[in-house]
């Protein structure tokens, strides 16, 4: 019989902290598609795969995560929630707190979200507050309304998020059969490459549930490669970045909190966390969109231009089994589409409604 798939967490509860009894928030979330990428696959010559989260209910793979912290949050008692975005966790409070029956406020930079992304919270009800700062300044100011007033903060810093999250490796091993060499994604606040380690390394290990124990799933862990904006690389620079400054506004973040699990998991993965620049994402953005078919949002694309970049290098092995994530959809933010290689905007073809001026405008000659 056919399997409905039933959202991240009823899909891998024995994985997570919940219980028969928790009041499960969820849109079904999960279960998307791992695409084989055909022409990233002869450019190096390994197997290469894009986990698309696009596919998930709001968009993005903030669902994820949003499924557990409401979840949480319903489980406290909350009455409201809050989150700082730049655009991907807003929609995802606003809808997962929609479902839950909760109020949601969201804090965003000032201009700096995709247009998509702001007509998904105040479609799905949330108060929306533009603040005069970037991404890091919203988040400041959310946790301190989650530690000093009545709403629940639903950021990546609150740990039910992260654990949401690792079920996106939980889902590339059960598709591949064990884990890839190299797993590759875009690092803003590092939550997902936090999340994505600790995901693969519950599946290479034994796991203690309330039950028993679950045997490992996978024979290894994959090495880690995480690409962040050039103008908001504060994982390269070492320190945090005060003016974070990208065209992919999803990952304009100067200063993550997930700071120390991120260098852990590129550390004891032995992989690296490095940067790519704005024409190399919007390079990587037309390459998945003209060549694999796939439409993803600028900031979703950095995973991609990363691996293009050490490809160009000589840095990316061939015979390996590489999964990239590609974070959200494009349709979050179309415009960048509608943009020509040389900057100029892309203008449609006008024809009159006639089968003949089609035909010879599309190069077509008659039977
Ligand atoms: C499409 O929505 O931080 O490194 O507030 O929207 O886990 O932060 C979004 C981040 C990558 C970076 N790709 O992930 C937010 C937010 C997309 C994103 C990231 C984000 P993290």
């Amino acid at each position: 019989m056919a399997h409905q798939w039933r959202g991240v967490i009823r899909e891998y509860a024995d994985r997570l902290p919940v219980t028969e009894a928790t009041k499960v928030i969820t849109l079904g979330e999960g279960g998307t598609p791992l695409v084989h990428a055909q022409k990233l696959s002869e450019l190096t010559g390994s197997e290469v795969y894009l986990k698309v989260e696009g596919m998930n209910p709001t968009g993005s793979f903030k669902d994820r995560g949003m499924t557990m912290a409401m979840t949480a949050a319903v489980e406290a008692g909350a009455k409201a929630v809050v989150c700082a975005s730049t655009g991907n966790t807003s929609a995802s409070a606003a809808a997962y707190a929609t479902a839950a029956g909760l109020k949601c406020a969201v804090l965003v930079p000032e201009g700096k979200i995709s247009m998509g992304k702001l007509s998904q919270a105040i479609a799905h009800g949330a108060t929306l507050l533009q603040v005069d700062g970037n991404f890091d300044n919203c988040l400041d100011i959310a946790r301190k309304l989650g530690e000093s007033y009545p709403v629940f903060l639903v950021n990546s810093v609150n740990p039910a998020r992260i654990q949401g999250q690792k079920t996106g490796a939980f889902e590339v091993v059960d598709s591949l059969g064990d884990a890839p060499d190299i797993h590759v994604l875009p690092v803003g606040n590092a939550g997902n490459i936090s999340a994505y380690w600790k995901g693969y390394k519950e599946y290479a290990a034994p796991f203690e549930t309330s039950n028993g124990t679950l045997p490992a799933v996978s024979t290894k862990t994959p090495t880690m490669w995480g690409f962040q904006a050039a103008g908001a690389a504060p994982f390269v620079a070492g320190h945090p970045i005060t003016e974070p400054d990208t065209i992919a506004t999803a990952i304009r973040i100067g200063n993550p909190a997930s700071w120390d699990t991120a260098v852990a998991a590129r550390d004891e993965s032995g992989g690296l966390i490095e940067a790519v620049t704005d024409d190399e994402i919007l390079d990587a953005h037309r390459w998945l969109s003209s060549k694999e078919g796939v439409f993803v949002e600028p900031g979703s694309a950095a995973g991609v231009a990363g691996l293009i970049k050490k490809h160009a290098a000589g840095q990316v092995p061939s015979g390996k089994t590489i999964v990239i994530t590609v974070t959200g959809h494009g349709l979050k933010d179309p415009q960048w589409a509608l943009r020509t290689e040389d900057g100029s905007d892309v203008q449609p073809v006008k024809v009159p409604n006639d089968v003949v001026t089609v035909a010879a405008e599309l190069g077509l000659e008659e039977n």
